[in-house]
């Protein structure tokens, strides 16, 4: 799976998506970053960069990087705007057994890949980085209104996907046909998508597993309080009701949704011991 240690084989068995708009003075210390996470994993890994919606020069940083930590690095264009948008491209263009996505500023810190990949190749489907997790390290300066805000939308989230403590932490691992089946019927194309995404990986059978991350918050932050906080809020009853259980008569008994126990939560206590500075 891991390929030869010379030559990068042909399929990657593990792709990381990064959704990326107007992230030309993020990305280079976000890559860099991501880099370093990488070369402590066997080589095959390939990273895709998704730009939509970019004014500035987004598209040549990335061209700038054939590879990060061993990784080859591929851009990817998406006509639609939306960070949802985004991610669901980079997913669909996957074709490794694993996948995963990653803010562009690193937020939370891609050291805990190597937990995630640990935790898929023993047959977990869905891995997501969680601030509430309570080994987690976690320097949040977001203003007392988006924390508020966030708040009421970690409680609304429940509706959708329960028993996942926190859905917007930009940071989630995958088995590779799960994400790709989940991200084919995705229907959100903004920040809110992470609670679709989640919910519909429940649906295939998906029980997902939460991991603690050292979290930062990252200035510069593509979310604006003023214009996005609605729209998440409408894209959460867009995935409610895209979600919504259909009549048993109309829906196969292997694709119905709901949450049975075997597809509950967990959560894991696995942070990545510190690095050594
Ligand atoms: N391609 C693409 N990426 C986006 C879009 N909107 C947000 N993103 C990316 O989604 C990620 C969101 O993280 P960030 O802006 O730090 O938001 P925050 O951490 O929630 O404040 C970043 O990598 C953004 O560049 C979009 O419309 N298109
Ligand atoms: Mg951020």
């Amino acid at each position: 799976m891991s390929g030869g240690a010379s030559s990068t084989p042909l399929r990657p068995w593990l792709e990381i998506v990064v959704p990326a708009r107007n992230e030309e003075q993020r990305l280079p210390a976000g890559l860099a970053e991501l880099g370093a996470a990488l070369a402590s994993l066997p080589t095959g890994v390939q990273v895709v960069v998704v730009d939509s919606a970019s004014t500035d020069g987004t598209a040549t940083v990335v061209r700038r990087y054939r590879a990060i930590g061993g990784a080859p690095v591929r851009l990817l264009r998406c006509d639609r705007p939306g960070k949802g948008a985004a991610v669901r491209a980079g997913l669909l263009a996957t074709t490794a057994p694993y996948v995963g996505f990653c803010d562009a500023d690193m937020a939370a810190d891609p050291a805990a890949i190597v937990v995630a990949v640990r935790l898929l190749r023993t047959g977990n489907l869905v891995v997501v980085g969680s601030r509430s997790h309570p080994e987690s390290v976690v320097d949040d300066r977001h203003t007392a209104i988006r924390k508020a805000g966030a708040a009421v939308f970690r409680a609304v989230t429940g509706l959708v996907v329960p028993g996942v403590g926190d859905t917007q932490c930009g940071f989630k691992f995958f088995d590779g046909p799960t994400a790709r089946a989940a991200a084919a019927s995705l229907r959100v194309t903004g920040f809110a998508f992470d609670v679709e995404l989640l919910a519909r990986c429940v649906q295939l059978g998906a029980r997902p597993i939460e991991i603690p991350v050292r979290w930062r918050d990252v200035t510069g932050s593509t979310f604006s309080i003023w214009r996005h906080s609605a729209s998440s809020f409408a894209e959460l009853a867009v995935a409610w009701w895209a979600l919504r259980p259909q009549p048993a008569a109309t829906v196969p008994a292997s694709a119905e949704p709901g949450l049975d126990a075997a597809a509950q939560p967990v959560v894991l206590n696995s942070l990545p011991p510190a690095e050594q500075s």
